[in-house]
């Protein structure tokens, strides 16, 4: 029952049965949302459904927080409400790659209309003013009114349409800025239609079932839509309706799309922005806009917010595991054997921090996962560091994979680099004007394949032993409050 629904409303009844949504009345735009919704990512709070926003009709609301629970996570990817961080990791095991295989049997299916279409802003009539976009953080440089976004851009040659989260700053009342670092998908489907046409057309969903905004913030293999791959996670295709202004698909039952088209040497000021690594590293930048020329929303519309800023953030939970499914997926696919465990921290966005276990089975295995691991598709961008251990390591424990670091690497010959790799205007260390290239650190803290057998032996009791002592002695480890007098 609770797998099979259609959008982001049906989610919301979910989440409220659960006990997981709250329901904030009278915040204000200015900050004040992007502060109480920090204070709950740390506390690992309910999603928050913000209503009677100040300066704000009642019933335009922002939802945020929507994916910071393993259960409502776990809802959002229709694998039930019932799993917890260490058991959605294991059941979203070669999930992706399932997913991927069979997005070509899910695509889209056209429907005549849908609940966006309830109300429709066009030309002068467009007003994003209405839309309680937060100012998310103190030094932002304007209001974000697209921060949980499925862009739509489709490719002019192949003909794929791809979702991807990309920010959007409100310029005014008709117009927004559009950020992709170059490589993304939707990146090179604008660059082709401005070698072309001039102009590329763009969908931007601001507001949706939340399974399209994880689609859209993770690296599906290129060729994929993520419409074909939501459908096939979904086990039922996604109803769209072609839009008669861009020709592009609008997910049918979307709260909120803006619609128009990008013009070739259009730039303004954007930025800054608190970003996923933890900081406002960009600094403010000329980027892309585009007037919208016409806003779908249904009744009561709901804006999904999810700002990053220093971790954990509104969507570092999802990017976590999500990229630690996906990037296990992608090893095992490119025919590394063993791997037992893929971890990608939130501490470093769930990037810059790849932690794999293999059981070694061949001289070269450690280095051979760790290179993979940090290229390929699923982790190239914005990766750093990536550490291989040996299969007895908890890749989720960071005190356990660190130990391993400390006593199985000789820093001289255990670290491998790669130069000149792809990184982003993001990255902390780039000085203003450097180009967006980072290097990496493979870090083997494997037992050395050639001598494991001799290797000094790990001084810790049987586990075996060890749980039956537990259960023998199982009053000792508990620690009382001392009585009072
Ligand atoms: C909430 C959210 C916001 C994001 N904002 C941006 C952004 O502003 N620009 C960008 O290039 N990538 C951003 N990303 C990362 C991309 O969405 C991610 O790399 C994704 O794989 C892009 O889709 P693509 O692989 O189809 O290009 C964001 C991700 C999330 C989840
Ligand atoms: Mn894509």
């Amino acid at each position: 029952m609770s797998n099979s629904y259609e959008d982001l409303r049906d989610w919301l009844v979910q989440v409220e049965a659960i006990g997981e949504l709250a329901h904030p009345h009278g915040a204000d735009w200015n900050l004040e949302i992007g502060a109480v919704s920090e204070v709950d990512y740390r506390r690992r709070g309910p999603a928050l459904l913000f209503d009677h926003i100040k300066d704000h009709e009642p019933g335009f609301r922002v939802l945020t927080s929507s994916t910071n629970s393993a259960r409502r996570l776990g809802l959002a990817l229709r694998m039930g409400t019932e799993h917890t961080d260490a058991t959605l990791v294991e059941a979203l095991r070669g999930s992706p790659n399932r997913w991927a295989a069979a997005a070509k049997d899910f695509p889209p299916v056209e429907v005549k209309t849908g609940p966006v279409f309830e109300n429709v802003m066009e030309g002068d009539a467009v007003d994003l003013m209405r839309f309680p976009s937060p100012f998310w953080h103190a030094m932002d440089g304007g209001r974000y009114i697209g921060t949980g976004t499925a862009v739509a851009t489709i490719d002019p040659e192949d003909h794929w349409v791809n979702l991807g989260a990309y920010r959007s700053m409100l310029v005014d009342r008709n117009h927004v800025t559009m950020n992709i670092v170059s490589g993304k998908h939707g990146f090179t489907h604008i660059d082709k239609w401005m070698a072309r046409e001039g102009r590329a057309p763009i969908a931007l969903h601001i507001g949706m079932d939340p399974l399209f905004m994880i689609l859209a913030g993770v690296e599906v293999p290129t060729g994929i839509s993520e419409l074909n791959y939501a459908g096939a996670v979904r086990g039922e295709p996604v109803k769209v309706v072609r839009s008669t202004l861009t020709g592009l698909p609008i997910i049918a039952s979307a709260e909120i799309v803006l619609e128009g088209w990008i013009h070739k040497g259009d730039k303004t000021a954007e930025g800054p922005f608190g970003e996923w690594p933890g900081y406002y590293v960009s600094g403010t930048t000329q980027e892309s806009f585009f007037k919208v020329e016409r806003v779908l929303y249904r009744n009561n519309p709901i804006l999904l917010g999810a700002p990053p800023a220093k971790p954990p953030h509104d969507y570092s939970y999802m990017r976590t595991i999500m990229k630690s499914a996906m990037i296990f997926d992608a090893l095992v696919a490119a025919g590394i054997p063993e791997v037992r465990g893929v971890y990608a921290p939130e501490c470093g966005g769930g990037r810059m921090l790849v932690i794999v276990a293999i059981r070694q089975r061949y001289p070269g295995h450690a280095r051979q996962a760790g290179f993979i691991a940090s290229q390929c598709r699923e982790a190239a961008y914005m990766g750093k560091y990536t550490i291989v251990v040996d299969e007895d390591i908890d890749v989720t424990n960071l005190e356990e994979v660190l130990w391993a670091v400390c006593t199985r690497t000789d820093p001289a010959t255990s670290i491998d680099f790669i130069r000149r790799a792809w990184a982003s205007k993001a990255e902390p260390m780039l000085r203003k004007g450097e180009p967006a290239f980072n290097s990496r650190a493979v870090i083997d803290a494997c037992k050395p394949y050639e001598w494991i057998d001799e290797f000094p032996k790990v001084a810790q009791a049987d586990p075996v032993y060890l749980r039956e002592i537990e259960k023998k002695w199982g009053d000792l480890f508990t620690v009382r409050p001392r009585s009072q007098g």
